[in-house]
């Protein structure tokens, strides 16, 4: 586990905190900023190297339609995701709220509206947890490199850092995450003075959950574009683009996660224990991109009829199941989820399960299954030609046993007497 930190309460008041944070699983990240009119990557001032006055000129010409975050939480909501997190502020320095830091904001400029108070009203009329991210690094700001190098620059700049998180923690009601992001260029939580940062954020908002990224461990560990679980006890969420960028940027439908990668994501993480925070990254007016909308609302047509192996408190299955060419597993107490993916036809064969099968269903339909179980070979029988689910071809197969179940298949076969 982490340090202690001052701003850290204690691990029980974590697990309350968390509760709801766990079992929802699901949540939408939302990039969208002054990139988004480039529409190549929210990085495209580093990349391209834009001279900071020739990309101030974004800040006038940014006129958003209104209120795009209703559609965004719309789908969010359609698509069985439970929270956002959205950027206030990305490394170009634009800040989205109406902030008294700094006029380099979408009320003073372009937009000329609070674009964090329309995205919470959108959160909280869909009944939806909010999220606030926020970028320490910030490429705008003068202070914002040489920080690093000079004291009095460091002391503006984590004063200027410190009174951002202060109003966007203060002025919005009632904030569920706060998700920092890129920790550059100062090297220590000291020198960004991360626990009382922290510990301001948490008087503000007692029930607050912090990510890592300001250099202090505090909730939980965020793997970026890629599914790897924390060790047991620690929280994580895998935060992951829908093709490859997060802020908007046009690709090929190739490039785009299927519904069928979404789902072997959120079976990913739900087997880890972990959660999933899929992005979405708005065209310049705000507008969801057309594959992102179409492939999130059959992800939720697909969740509304098999959320049950998703939601709520799950077990990790790492160590009690082993890989099959057939499907997956998620795991509540002694209920296995088997999540099919290659439909084997009439009959599904798992080795190696050592706790005794008492009953099989389709977790969509409920309908019982037949089965034989002779040491350690279940045999679903009776089943269709065909994969049940329509949506995406993974059928979740409710298998619920004596005790709580544990495959052991190794690399041996049976020896047949
Ligand atoms: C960061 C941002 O740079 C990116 O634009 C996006 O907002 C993402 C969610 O967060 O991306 C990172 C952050 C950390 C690493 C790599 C990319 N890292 O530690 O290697």
């Amino acid at each position: 586990m982490g340090t202690t930190q001052v701003s850290d309460p204690a691990a029980k008041d974590r697990a309350k905190r968390m509760k709801w944070w766990h079992e929802a699983r699901f949540g939408m990240f939302v990039h969208w900023g002054l990139y988004s009119q480039l529409g190549r990557h929210e990085w495209v001032m580093n990349r391209e190297r834009i001279p900071v006055r020739e990309y101030e000129k974004l800040a006038h010409t940014w006129k958003p339609k209104p209120r795009p975050a209703r559609e965004w939480a719309a789908l969010a909501k359609q698509a069985g995701m439970k929270y956002m997190v959205m950027t206030t502020k990305h490394h170009e320095g634009f800040c989205l709220w109406d902030t008294k830091q700094t006029d380099y904001n979408a009320v003073k400029m372009g937009p000329k509206r609070d674009l964090v108070a329309e995205y919470v009203e959108a959160c909280r009329e869909f009944g939806l947890k909010i999220g606030f991210y926020y970028s320490l690094m910030d490429w705008h700001h003068p202070d914002g490199a040489r920080c690093a190098k000079d004291e009095k620059a460091r002391r503006r700049f984590v004063d200027f850092t410190h009174g951002c998180v202060r109003e966007l923690m203060s002025n919005y009601g009632k904030i569920d995450i706060l998700w920092y992001d890129v920790s550059w260029p100062l090297s220590s939580p000291e020198l960004w003075e991360s626990a009382k940062m922290t510990g301001m954020a948490r008087a503000l908002q007692p029930h607050l959950i912090v990510n890592n990224r300001a250099q202090l461990p505090e909730d939980f560990g965020t793997p970026e574009e890629h599914i790897r679980a924390a060790e047991p006890g620690r929280a994580w969420e895998a935060c992951m683009t829908f093709n490859g960028s997060w802020g908007w940027q046009p690709a090929p439908p190739e490039d785009w996660h299927s519904v069928r990668s979404v789902l072997k994501m959120l079976r990913e993480v739900t087997a880890g224990g972990g959660n999933l925070l899929l992005n979405i990254g708005p065209l310049p007016d705000g507008s969801v991109p057309d594959l992102a909308r179409e492939r999130l609302t059959a992800v939720g047509k697909w969740l509304a009829k098999n959320g049950e192996a998703v939601y709520g408190k799950v077990d990790r299955c790492d160590g009690r199941f082993e890989w099959m060419p057939t499907g997956q597993f998620t795991l509540k107490g002694k209920t296995a989820y088997y999540w099919c993916s290659r439909w084997p036809g009439a009959e599904l064969a798992i080795g190696g399960l050592k706790s005794k099968l008492v009953k099989a269903s389709f977790l969509e339909s409920g309908k019982s299954i037949d089965f034989v179980q002779e040491k350690d070979r279940l045999i679903l029988k009776g089943l269709p030609k065909s994969s049940p689910d329509k949506i995406a071809q993974v059928t979740v197969l409710k298998l619920e046993f004596a005790t709580p179940p544990k495959q052991v298949l190794g690399a041996g076969c049976v020896v047949l007497k």
